[in-house]
């Protein structure tokens, strides 16, 4: 099961300066800073200047993308931790880390990009991660989810997750998958989930929405109003600038999000 995988060009723009408008465009739609959804997902104060972390690059399987680790570090530098590469990788990497006294590792081969909490012995992946984050932010942008109708294209493992949140807070939620072995497996969990054979059905009826799905052009502009708000993680972005222009609010980003729910939830 391989995810998405990232290009150097899909994150070659991330630097601190790039970070900080990410931040302000974030709370504009949330009424969060990056920081304080931090601690919002974590549900607890995280004193993130004292958590050093190393960033550990892997050559398994397709090997390393360039700027990859330098971008997670990144992010974990703008939310105030002493973050770093390694200058070694794998585990020589992870050699290197634990000699350096590290409170978590962050490291991504082609199936799972993990952050490992050394002190609490927890990993937590990034699709689980980005899921939740996806589905909590789009609770800040919609006001809260109790009983509002939310659809879920695309129930795989961030999907899932997304899932799991919504549901946790009282959504009432509806799922699109083209995939009947996802969609059995999550309706053995959630007989209560609705089910449609096409996203028609409902759309544009229900205007919050969680995209995972990365097969592109499924929504296009007759499925949303200027309410809709939509919370998508896949990449590349499979939304046209008709839809993107029309609708309320859109949360994308390539890594951002991901990597600070890792953190929160890891911690
Ligand atoms: C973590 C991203 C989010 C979406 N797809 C995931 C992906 O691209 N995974 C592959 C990551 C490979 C990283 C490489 C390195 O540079 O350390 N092993």
């Amino acid at each position: 099961m391989n995810m998405t995988r990232l290009s150097t060009e899909d994150i070659k723009h991330i630097s601190l300066q790039y970070l900080s408008l990410y931040d302000l465009e974030f709370q504009r739609k949330t009424g969060k800073s990056l920081r304080e959804f931090l601690e919002y997902l974590a549900d607890k104060k995280i004193n993130t200047d004292a958590l050093k972390i190393a960033v550990v690059p892997i050559t398994a399987g397709k090997g390393i993308i360039k700027g990859f680790s330098e971008a997670v570090c990144l992010i974990l530098r703008y939310l105030g931790c002493k973050a770093f590469v390694t200058l070694n990788t794998d585990v020589a990497g992870f050699f290197e880390a634990f000699k350096n006294n590290v409170d978590l590792i962050f490291a991504a081969d082609d199936l799972v990009f993990s952050a490992f909490n050394l002190k609490k012995r927890r990993a937590i992946d990034n699709s689980y991660a980005t899921g939740y984050a996806y589905a909590a932010a789009l609770e800040l942008c919609a006001g809260g989810l109790q009983s509002k109708e939310v659809m879920v294209i695309g129930v795989g493992r961030v999907g899932s997750a997304a899932l799991e949140y919504l549901i946790s807070k009282g959504a009432i939620v509806t799922i699109f998958d083209k995939d009947a072995e996802k969609i059995k497996l999550t309706l053995e969990k959630h007989p209560y989930v609705k089910v449609v054979n096409s996203i028609d059905e409902v759309l544009p009826e229900i205007e919050l929405i969680v995209l995972t799905a990365p097969s592109s052009e499924l929504i296009k502009e007759h499925h949303v109003s200027r309410n809709t708000i939509i919370a998508c993680p896949a990449m590349p972005l499979p939304l046209n600038k008709e839809v993107i222009l029309k609708i309320r609010s859109l949360i994308h980003d390539p890594l951002q999000l991901g990597v600070i729910s890792m953190l929160a939830l890891a911690y």
